[in-house]
């Protein structure tokens, strides 16, 4: 159960963005209610851009997550915040190695992959390089597939994979993991070349915290 109302628990987010996603699977894991607060990331010119949006995050992205006494931006310092505030449905292994080995999946989503194919990233090579649509497409495809082959390497190993991508309960590195996969598909990108990224998305889709977290599922869906 929640410890507060859902109007005191807010996330400022986008359906389709992953970062957002993280969060929201996060939250439903921990059974955690909370309000689901649109900002839509083209309309408007970005509604990220908005005074009202950037007086809450200067950074301009989502997700931006409130209750009271704490808002947070950053999907891992959130992830990392209510895995501690709300240690029911642990998102992190019980081991101070087993948890470095965790995060260290989870940045390598985080920090390698989705930056390179962020929105902003995206609307600076079409607009102000002048790259063509076919170009844009071929980096986005280049650095997802570029960071989930060394994923596939590192888990298909892994004696410390079990469903997920650590052991038999979800963690960070499957919230991260899940969005990432989404966004590759959106892209066009082939899961069947990642056997063993492709079971632990399919496990993780079984349970209804990353079923009712996906984008199809949001209010502000298209
Ligand atoms: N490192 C940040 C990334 C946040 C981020 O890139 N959010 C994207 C959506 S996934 C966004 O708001 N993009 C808006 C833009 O690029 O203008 C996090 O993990 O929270």
């Amino acid at each position: 159960m929640s410890a507060s109302s859902t109007e005191e628990r807010v996330l400022h987010n986008y359906f389709r963005s992953s970062a957002s996603y993280r969060v929201r699977i996060a939250l439903n894991l921990k059974g955690l209610d909370y309000r689901y607060v649109p900002v839509h990331l083209n309309r408007n010119g970005g509604e990220q851009f908005s005074a009202e949006f950037k007086a809450l995050n200067p950074h301009a992205l989502v997700p931006v997550f409130a209750e009271p006494g704490v808002q947070l931006t950053q999907s891992l310092a959130i992830l990392e915040y209510l895995d501690e505030k709300y240690p029911q449905a642990p998102l992190l292994p019980a081991s101070v190695e087993d948890r470095a080995y965790v995060r260290q999946l989870a940045l390598a989503v985080a920090c390698e992959i989705h930056p390179l194919n962020n929105l902003r990233v995206l609307k600076y090579l079409s607009g102000t390089l002048g790259v063509s649509d076919a170009a844009k497409n071929d980096w986005v495809q280049h650095w997802i597939r570029l960071g989930l082959a060394a994923l596939e390497a590192e888990l298909a190993r892994s004696p410390r994979r079990g469903v997920f991508c650590f052991g038999d309960t979800p963690t960070i590195a499957d919230c991260c993991l899940v969005p990432q996969l989404f966004n590759a598909q959106r892209f066009n990108v082939d899961l069947g070349d990642y056997p063993t990224l492709a079971a632990i998305d399919r496990a993780c889709q079984a349970l209804p915290a990353f079923a009712q977290a996906h984008p199809a599922r949001q209010p502000d869906s298209e």
